[in-house]
């Protein structure tokens, strides 16, 4: 398992909600590239950015994370806002090594089949979680399909790896939802990632046992609760 840095763009800043509510949007980092340099620095293995104009339907953020991409030096997810063929074929082309998909799965009919035949193990599913339903358009609206039933259809179709967020941990740095990804983990073989509600390396820790390729970080290194170490290890 690696952990993955995050980095949340709003209206061209680097920002961070608590529990995805965008009220609660405050901005953490004046500088994007020198927060990117601080955490390469300390040996990041991947960027995870996304860009919540395109999850609210308020915008797009589309220079400052290509400008990202560009000085990465490992490879960079880029999800939000990203709902059709176009905005994929997009974002490959600005360099990016994956994609992240979430509401778009759910309303553009044929989408993530589409995405998953042209660019496969570069396409991943976000689930945003709330008490075991799935949640889209900027975590505002419920997916009627159960989870379970998700995850096998997803599994069916070729999906290689599907980012899981816990919408009620996230931003709230009290630890991630563990029973959420022992029972994820236990029910399906794709590749997890984890996201919402690290604070500090135990929390990191405490995921191990559950074999997941990656956990999501952020709050918890803008607020020095979590060592930037981390970033550079494979736990
Ligand atoms: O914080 C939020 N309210 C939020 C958020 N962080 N809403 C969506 N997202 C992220 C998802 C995923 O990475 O975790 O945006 C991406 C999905 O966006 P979309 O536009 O495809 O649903």
């Amino acid at each position: 398992m690696i952990v993955i840095g995050s980095m949340d763009f709003y209206q061209g800043q680097v920002v961070r909600l608590t529990q995805g509510e965008l009220n609660s949007v405050h901005q953490v980092k004046s500088d994007a590239k020198v927060w990117l340099n601080t955490l390469q620095s300390h040996g990041l293995q991947r960027l995870h950015c996304v860009d919540l104009d395109g999850a609210f339907k308020s915008g797009q953020n589309i220079d400052i994370i290509s400008s990202m991409i560009s000085n990465a030096t490992c490879p960079v997810q880029v999800g939000g806002g990203i709902h059709s063929m176009e905005a994929i074929d997009l974002w490959i082309s600005k360099g990016a090594s994956h994609v992240v998909l979430g509401s778009g799965v759910f309303t553009s009919e044929g989408l993530l089949e589409k995405a998953l035949e042209k660019y496969g193990g570069q396409i991943i599913v976000a689930l945003d979680v709330l008490n075991e339903q799935v949640m889209i358009h900027g975590w505002t609206k419920k997916v009627e399909e159960d989870l379970w039933s998700i995850l096998k259809r997803f599994e069916a179709l070729g999906v290689q790896t599907i980012l899981m967020s816990d919408v009620s941990k996230d931003g709230m740095m009290q630890g991630s939802n563990l029973d959420l990804y022992k029972k994820v983990s236990q029910f399906t073989s794709m590749n997890i990632q984890a996201s919402g509600g690290i604070k500090t390396r135990q929390d990191v820790l405490d995921l191990v046992p559950f074999n997941l390729m990656g956990v999501i970080v952020g709050k918890a290194f803008i607020h020095q609760t979590c060592d930037l170490d981390i970033l550079g290890e494979t736990l």
